[in-house]
């Protein structure tokens, strides 16, 4: 109630379309990406109920003149929810403007905007979000504007827990784990959250390099003629960096408090912090991550010195520490039956080490091209592969050793053609979602995407097929990537915009601390919420329907919390995009 309030005096100040705007708060009919549509690219709204009539009319803003008329698709329904739904494809409809839809009967959809770079200012606020999350850093109003805070934790003398305890490292004493990006919502640093986090936004770098030197978010420290994506990167992976013991090579799975803290602002957040428990899971994470580091700064000496050297030794320390520690799983629970400091922050808990495997080992083999990280790559090809998620990274190493192939030695290239098939295969079904779907997006095929963090696999899922796009030129997976942005944006049955900041409707109540304890009316910007979820892990009350399992509630951990490894596919999608409509629009591929 108080958002709409707050929100409905805003738009006032905005002038064209007050009350169109004004009744779609209460409840949307037709949804629309609320940051807009490439003229080029695919375009299409949703009509959330059954209309009778058949054709809809785009009006031309501000003089509401119908400049396109399309014709409705039939009828459409889930099969998990009761939601009827119509789809009004404009894709043919190609002139840069603000528009609204009309259709008979039902309420005008909010405005939206046709234009070449549409998604610049979302592709720039959600890298920055990543500034925001910075631990151990104070946030300079000039960099941060409103939402300038104190640095918090600065975690330069952290305890090691007795789940932690080696010979060089004693139970209690302290070492420096300073730096890094918290989680999310909570102001803890998870390894095995960090590795696809920091490693996507790497990726990113990698696949659209020359985009990237142009992009500035406004971020300090930023060295002469680093793109800004890696400054930030930079940032958490020298904690990453810290995160690993010297001696053997071993990762400690977090930083962390034993609970979780208020909903405070982090510096005052002053519980006392532990490094928990080396585990597979994380050693695998840096490897991995540190692998492709090197890949990347080895082109920055000058600003970067010794960066990459030090990065490919950490990588294959922490390869052989797994290689004898092949099974050290975290579990939490157990660990807290053996000690009287209970850890009950976030787990993380993965026992499966299989993909994290097939991941480190693609890094180190498109980064030194050796024999050793082939054959635990190919050892592994055959197992299935699944959309990445912070437990389930086999399918970057695909990406990596495809987007590496002309590095890698002559008698490993062959491999890729498998890869690739395995891909597609994936790409192929997400397509079919995406042509048959009630919502005409890829997210919302299956009843299973409405789980803890689904906006983050609509954006994987995007991933995914903008991988597929670069290796085969085929225009359709692009347009089924930007379905989803679509979805994340505005076009799903909530009728939110999913990114705080982003769009005439978004999250107010993010559960992220610093959002609720600033005292500043709108959240941090740039921030990717959860979304519907349909698991309703915090007990609240939901809409029955999974695709409405939202809220826009600070209580609501399931559906509104924000994470890393949430915003950064956003931020490739955001900006892969942003990179590759320009080619569709010069004509060029
Ligand atoms: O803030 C915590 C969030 O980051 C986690 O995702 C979530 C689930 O582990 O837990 C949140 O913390 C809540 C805790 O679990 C229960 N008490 C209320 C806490 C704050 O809402
Ligand atoms: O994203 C994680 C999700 O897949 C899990 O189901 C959930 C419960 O274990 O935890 C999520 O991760 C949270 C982490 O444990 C603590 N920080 C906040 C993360 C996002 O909610």
């Amino acid at each position: 109630m108080i958002n709409g309030i707050v929100r409905l005096s805003l738009i006032g100040l905005l002038s064209v379309a007050t009350a169109v705007n004004a009744q779609q708060m209460a409840a949307p009919e037709i949804v629309v990406d609320q940051s807009g549509y490439y003229p080029k690219l695919e375009k299409s709204a949703v009509v959330l109920r059954a209309v009778s009539g058949n054709s809809f009319e785009l009006l031309s803003l501000p003089d509401r003149k119908s400049v396109y008329t399309g014709v409705l698709s039939e009828i459409k329904t889930t099969g998990y929810s009761k939601i009827e739904t119509r789809i009004a494809d404009f894709t043919a409809f190609d002139r840069p403007g603000q528009y609204i839809i009309r259709i008979a009967g039902v309420s005008e959809s909010p405005v939206f905007k046709i234009a070449d770079g549409v998604h610049h200012d979302l592709a720039v606020a959600a890298l920055k979000a990543f500034y925001y999350q910075r631990a151990s850093s104070a946030l300079d109003v000039n960099y941060a504007g409103k939402w300038y805070r104190a640095a918090g934790h600065p975690d330069t003398s952290v305890y090691i827990h007795p789940s932690a305890a080696s010979k060089n490292r004693k139970a209690d004493s302290k070492i420096n784990v300073s730096g890094g990006w918290y989680d999310a919502g909570d102001y803890n640093k998870y390894v095995v959250n960090s590795g696809i986090s920091t490693s996507t936004l790497l990726s990113a770098y990698e696949d659209f390099s020359d985009y990237f030197l142009g992009l500035e978010a406004h971020i300090p420290q930023a060295k002469n003629k680093v793109p800004d994506v890696l400054t930030e990167a930079i940032y958490n992976l020298r904690w990453m960096l810290k995160m690993q013991d010297p001696t053997d090579g071993g990762v400690y799975n977090k930083c962390t408090n034993l609970n979780f803290d208020g909903m405070i602002m982090p510096d005052k957040a002053t519980s006392k912090r532990y490094v928990v428990a080396k585990g597979t899971a994380a050693t695998l994470n840096l490897a991995a991550v540190a692998a492709q580091a090197y890949r990347i700064f080895k082109h920055f000496p000058e600003q970067y010195p010794g960066l990459a050297d030090s990065c490919l030794l950490v990588s294959k320390k922490a390869w052989s520490w797994s290689v004898n520690n092949p099974n050290v799983a975290y579990d939490q629970d157990a660990l807290n039956k053996m000690s009287d400091l209970k850890v009950t922050t976030g787990g993380y808990g993965d026992r499966n080490f299989e993909d994290e495997w097939t991941w480190a080992s693609a890094e180190l083999l498109a980064s030194t091209g050796q024999q050793e990280y082939y054959d635990a790559f190919f050892a592994r090809l055959n197992a299935p592969v699944s959309l990445p998620s912070w437990n389930n990274v086999a399918m970057l190493g695909y990406y990596t050793l495809i987007r590496c192939e002309g590095q890698l030695p002559e008698q490993y290239k062959s491999v890729t053609s498998i890869l690739k098939k395995k891909i597609l295969n994936h790409a192929d079904r997400y397509l079919t979602a995406f042509e048959t779907g009630a919502y005409h997006t890829v997210i919302g095929a299956s009843l299973n995407d409405f789980a803890w963090g689904s906006n983050s696999s609509a954006m994987n899922q995007s991933i995914l097929l903008i991988n597929a796009y670069l290796f085969s030129k085929k225009d359709a997976y692009l347009d089924a990537a930007l379905s989803n942005l679509d979805y994340v944006l505005g076009k799903n049955a909530t009728g939110y915009s999913f990114v705080t900041g982003i769009g005439y409707k978004s999250p107010m109540h993010p559960h992220h601390r610093p959002s609720f304890a600033d005292g500043v009316a709108e959240p941090i910007p740039g921030l990717l919420v959860g979304g519907p979820n349909r698991g309703k892990q915090d007990g609240l009350q939901y809409n029955a329907e999974p695709e409405l399992s939202y809220l826009d509630d600070v209580s609501s951990y399931a559906s509104n919390e924000i994470a890393i490894n949430w915003n950064a596919p956003l931020v490739y999608v955001a900006n892969a995009v942003e990179c590759l409509q320009k080619a569709r629009k010069d004509g060029t591929k």
